[in-house]
C-alpha cells in the first residue's frame, strides 16, 4: 500500500513512527544495488510543512522537517520536542556575548551542523527536498521527507506592533511569535510570505508544491492528515500552490486524524492559532474546517477520540478511538482505525 502523511513537527513526527511500525521502512534516501534491505511491500511518504523555516544567524531553519529526521532517526530531545539530544549551547552563549539579533531563539551545536550543511547546498543550489534527501543519508528515518515545497513559505503572523503606542498592525516570523511571545500577544491572522521566486507572497506567485509531493499525493492509495496543528502545520501545506487541489481529485482516500482530544491540544499553540481564526478547539469544529471531500473540503474520514465520539459532520464518516499516540504501536492500531473507516 502506497501510504502519504501529511505532517507538521512533534504530532506529525510521533504519527510517522506509527506508520513506520505499521508498514515497515520505507527506504530514504533510495539506494540501488546489492546489500540494501529488500523493500516492504508498503511505502511511507510524508510531505512536511515548511511554514515555520526561516533565516537565523545566516543559516537556514526548518524546524518541522527536522522533527520529524531527528525523531525518526532516534536523535531527538525528547524533552523539549525539538533538536539535538545531548546538546550542547556554546555558539548559543558566544552570540549572546556578540549581542547578536536575535536573542530569543536557541541554535545548539550539535544542530547547528545541521544548519550549516542545509545552508551550504542550498547555496550551492540544491533544491530542499534534495537536501533533506542528503541529510537524511546519515539519519536513515525510514520514511520518504518531502518539503511540500522548494519554494518560500513562510508563515508571518499579524499582531498589534509590541512597539507602537497607536495600535498599528506588525506581521511578524511565526518563530518571533511562538517562540519569543509565546503566541500571548494580540493576533489578528496568519499569512504565508515568499512564493515561488522568493519575491513575493500569495496569488498567482505563491510557492508551488514539488512534484515529488503532488505525485506522493495523487499516487497514493491513503493520504493522511496527522494530528498535526490544523492552521500553522496542515493548513501551511494547505496553502502551498496545487496541494488542495490534489486531495480534492486523487483517487486516494483522505483520513484526517484529530490534534483534539476532548477540547484540548496535547500540547503546542493549536487552540491559540484556532481561536485567532474564530474556531472552536474541537474535532467537530476542526473536521468542519477540512469539510467533507464529498462536498467543497477534503476528508474522506475523520478519526476523532473516544471522549470525542458525539462529533457528527455531514456527508463525513467519523470513528471515535483512542488518539493519545503514547507508542508507535497504539499510533499503529489509529493508522488501522482509520484505513478501515474509509474500507481499506
Ligand atoms: P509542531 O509542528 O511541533 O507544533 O507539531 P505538529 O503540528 O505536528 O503537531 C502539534 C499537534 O500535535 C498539537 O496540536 C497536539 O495536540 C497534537 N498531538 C501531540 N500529541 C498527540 C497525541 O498523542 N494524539 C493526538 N491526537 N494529537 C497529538
Ligand atoms: N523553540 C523554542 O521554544 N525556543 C527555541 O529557541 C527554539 C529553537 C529551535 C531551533 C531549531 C528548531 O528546529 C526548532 C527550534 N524551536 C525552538 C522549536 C520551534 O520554534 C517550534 O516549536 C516549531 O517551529 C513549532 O513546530
Ligand atoms: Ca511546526
Amino acid at each position: 500500500m502506497k501510504v502519504t502523511v501529511l505532517v507538521g513537527g512533534v504530532g506529525g513526527a510521533r504519527f510517522l513512527e506509527g506508520a513506520r511500525e505499521r508498514f515497515g521502512v520505507t527506504p530514504f534516501p533510495e539506494r540501488d544495488g546489492a546489500g540494501s534491505p529488500a523493500p516492504s511491500e508498503h511505502s511511507v511518504t510524508a510531505v512536511v510543512n515548511v511554514g515555520d523555516d526561516a533565516w537565523m544567524h545566516g543559516v537556514r531553519i526548518c524546524p518541522d522537517l527536522d522533527t520529524c529526521m531527528y525523531t525518526l532517526g532516534g536523535g531527538i530531545d525528547t524533552e523539549r520536542g525539538w533538536g539535538h539530544r545531548n546538546e550542547t549551547w556554546n555558539a548559543k552563549e558566544e552570540l549572546a556575548k556578540y549581542g547578536a539579533d536575535p536573542d530569543w531563539f536557541g541554535l545548539g551545536d550539535r544542530d547547528l551542523a545541521t544548519h550549516l550543511i542545509r545552508t551550504q547546498m542550498l547555496s550551492s543550489g540544491y533544491p530542499l527536498t534534495d537536501v533533506t534527501a542528503a541529510l537524511c543519508n546519515r539519519w536513515q528515518p525510514g520514511v520518504r521527507l518531502l518539503p511540500a515545497t522548494d519554494g518560500r513559505h513562510e508563515t508571518h503572523v499579524v499582531v498589534a506592533d509590541p512597539d507602537s503606542t497607536d495600535g498599528a498592525k506588525r506581521a511578524i516570523h511565526f518563530q518571533e511569535w511562538w517562540v519569543r511571545y509565546r503566541a500571548d500577544i494580540e493576533t489578528f491572522g496568519f499569512a504565508q510570505v515568499g512564493g515561488a521566486d522568493g519575491s513575493g507572497s500569495g496569488g498567482k506567485n505563491r510557492a508551488q508544491a514539488t512534484a515529488a509531493s503532488l505525485a506522493a499525493i495523487e499516487e497514493a492509495d491513503v493520504v493522511f492528515l496527522a494530528p498535526s496543528n490544523p492552521i500553522v502545520s496542515i493548513g501551511a501545506i494547505l496553502s502551498v500552490g496545487g496541494i488542495r487541489a490534489a486531495l480534492r481529485t486523487t483517487s486516494a482516500k483522505v483520513v484526517g486524524v484529530s490534534p483534539v482530544i476532548g477540547g484540548a491540544p496535547l500540547r503546542g499553540m493549536a487552540d491559540r492559532c484556532l481561536e485567532v481564526l474564530g474556531i472552536e478547539t474541537s474535532a467537530q469544529a476542526i473536521g468542519e474546517h477540512f469539510g467533507a471531500r464529498s462536498g467543497n473540503g477534503i476528508l474522506d474520514g475523520w478519526l476523532v477520540s473516544e471522549e470525542d465520539s458525539g462529533t457528527a459532520i455531514d456527508g463525513l464518516p467519523v470513528a471515535a478511538v483512542p488518539l493519545l499516540m503514547s507508542s508507535p504501536q497504539a499510533t499503529a492500531a489509529m493508522i488501522d482505525a482509520g484505513l478501515e473507516l474509509v474500507g481499506l
